[in-house]
């Protein structure tokens, strides 16, 4: 039983995609990973969804390129969150998928990150999955808060390089 399940429609998606493994292991989220196709094996990802609810999966992160129907086929067969990534694949680098994930119609909602945000489509996983979880909560506070200890280091160094 996986917390989060990751699709992506084809194995050319991972290495944008990585990320989201890598984010929800340090948020202590776990996490199962798919490659699945809306248009290539319709069929494989109704079934996995199914299991997946099943077996308490409780949201969906769904990533694709070009006509990118993954995350509203999802969708259409769970209530649970969806999280849609277009991934910036083909000619028009991302804005086909981020059209064709963001603009579902009423009803069936995807909530679309942007083009390649691997990492915000796993800290919003995450705290969907805290409002409910207090422990969860307090482990993305912290990770927050080393994200900004991170960035006040860069400033400061910053600071130090031009002061000369
Ligand atoms: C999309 O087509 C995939 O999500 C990928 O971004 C793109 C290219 O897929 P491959 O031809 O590499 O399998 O469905």
């Amino acid at each position: 039983m996986a917390d989060v399940a990751l699709m992506m429609g084809s194995d050319s998606d991972w290495p944008t995609l990585e990320p989201v493994v890598t984010t929800l292991k340090e948020l202590g989220v776990s996490c199962a990973v798919r490659v699945l196709s809306a248009h290539r094996t319709p069929e494989q990802t109704r079934e996995f969804v199914a299991e997946a609810e099943k077996t308490g999966t409780r949201a969906f992160i769904c990533a694709a390129g070009v006509a990118a129907h993954l995350a509203g086929a999802v969708a259409a067969h769970t209530a649970r969150p969806v999280i849609g990534i277009p991934v910036a694949s083909g000619p028009l680098n991302g804005f086909d998928a981020l059209l064709s994930t963001v603009q579902m119609p009423p009803g069936v909602p995807v909530a679309t990150v942007a083009i390649n945000g691997a990492v915000n489509a796993a800290v919003l996983a995450a705290q969907m999955l805290a409002t409910g979880d207090a422990k969860l909560a307090a482990r993305i506070a912290d990770w927050r808060a080393a994200q900004t200890r991170k960035v006040l280091e860069k400033d400061r160094k910053l600071a130090e390089k031009l002061k000369g």
